[in-house]
């Protein structure tokens, strides 16, 4: 008997998290940019986080950083000492723990949704941000690990360069619970605005057909030009859904009463959340996170939105919630967690995860979360993660040797040597 369950996978913040501010149409990590980091907070943070949902009593995954500084990356581009504030950049692409934000790190398609019965993961190829491009062979060799059980899994290669794709951030799946038959919902965005718009609607396209979706159950919407010149890079930094409710900005689809209508028909009882402009501007959803959220459903059945303590302390949005809590909504509970440094860089508590339906028994069982490896982990990151990183140190051969012998403590407690 086969017991399908949404298993939240989260990226652990890798020893070299930093603020490079590499990522054009990100305002965070803008404005962060050239900031001191603090790696060690970083992963306590997330692992904060992961203890927190695992309390609420969910499955919880975990995915590894990615090798880094990127050797091989700093090769391929001729890359010695910088020369100049381009060069800088570059180098700091090779070293970015954006791995973390592992909400991209694959596009997901469970079992019930697939024409062969298996789940389907393909990588995505991340090609708009240099220091994103370089993540998706070293993380098809990890989920490869995690999800090696062809019978229940396959794993593709990301979709050519050609076609920008982003994962998970960019697709909702709705049902009427997470083991039925799901409606997946594609959402990209169209060139031309002040800002990159990352996800191209040919990429996803072919991941509904690599995963052999059925057409019926396949919406492809465009994202509102407006969502993304006000900083909404991905569409999970607008909208959420989970099982029969999609959470949403007024202005995250390009055409919202199509999208919602759509919904609607393809998931008859399909419970759609609006929050108004007039409530929350767009650059007050972008600024506090409110969407980047975890929309959980609990063993209790009730609904939980996890969302940054930045949401939560936001003056319109605390408003905005606490009328939502008042009402007969489907989102019954609202729980702050603190993933600040993460957000510092653009990544909420929905960026910090990949969301899998499947059994947990069919997956290597040194991705899943349990107290005891929660505190293995958490001895690793205090005993060898960098307290803090200054942006002159980037490049520097000591704080290389520190992220590399960090990363090999981490596989070594995870007895995942197969990563090194
Ligand atoms: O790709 N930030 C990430 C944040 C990703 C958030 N993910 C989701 N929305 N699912 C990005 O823009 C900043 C790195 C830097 O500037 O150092 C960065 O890559």
């Amino acid at each position: 008997m086969s017991n399908l369950v949404e298993i939240n996978f989260d990226g652990i913040v890798g020893p070299s998290h930093n603020y490079a501010g590499l990522s054009l149409g990100n305002l965070a990590s803008a404005k962060h940019g050239g900031s001191v980091s603090y790696p060690r907070a970083a992963a306590l943070q997330g692992l904060g986080k992961m203890r927190h949902n695992m309390g609420l009593g969910l499955t919880q995954g975990l995915l590894c950083p990615l090798p880094r500084p990127n050797h091989g990356l700093l090769a391929a581009l001729g890359l010695g000492q910088p020369a100049d504030e381009t060069e800088r950049r570059l180098r700091a692409a090779a070293w970015s723990a954006s791995s973390m934000w592992s909400a991209n790190a694959a596009t997901v398609s469970p079992a019930p949704d697939t024409a062969d019965g298996r789940c389907h993961l393909t990588a995505a190829n991340l090609v708009t941000m240099p220091h994103r491009a370089q993540e998706w062979p070293d993380t098809v060799r990890q989920l490869r690990l995690a999800f090696a059980d062809t019978t229940h899994f396959a794993v593709h290669d990301a979709v050519p360069a050609c076609f920008g794709d982003e994962g998970a951030a960019n697709h909702m799946r709705m049902g009427t619970s997470h083991a039925a038959p799901g409606l997946e919902i594609f959402v990209y965005g169209r060139t031309g605005g002040a800002f990159p718009a990352r996800q191209h609607e040919q990429a996803s396209r072919a991941v509904a057909r690599l995963h052999g979706l059925d057409p019926a159950r396949c919406l492809f919407v465009e994202q509102s030009p407006d969502a993304i010149a006000a900083g909404a890079f991905h569409n999970d930094v607008v909208a959420v859904a989970n099982e029969r409710v999609l959470f949403t900005h007024e202005q995250a689809f390009a055409d919202p009463e199509g999208t919602y209508a759509a919904i609607r028909t393809a998931l008859p009882g399909a419970e759609i959340v609006v929050v108004p402009a007039s409530a929350v501007s767009l650059a007050d959803a972008v600024a506090s996170y409110l969407f980047n959220a975890q929309l959980l459903t609990l063993p209790t059945g009730e609904m939980a939105l996890v969302i940054p303590l930045e949401a939560w302390e936001h003056p319109a949005v605390r408003a905005w919630l606490d009328g939502m809590l008042a009402s007969n909504g489907p989102i019954r509970r609202v729980l702050p967690v603190d993933v600040r440094q993460s957000m510092a860089n653009g990544g909420g508590p929905a960026c910090l995860r990949l969301r899998i339906v499947a059994d947990p028994a069919t997956i290597d069982p040194r991705f899943l979360l349990s107290d005891a490896r929660a505190d293995a982990l958490e001895k690793v990151i205090t005993d060898h993660w960098p307290q803090q990183i200054n942006p002159g140190e980037i490049g520097s051969d000591a704080l290389a040797r520190m992220v590399i012998s960090a990363r090999a403590a981490l596989l070594e407690a995870l007895d995942l040597g197969e990563l090194a």
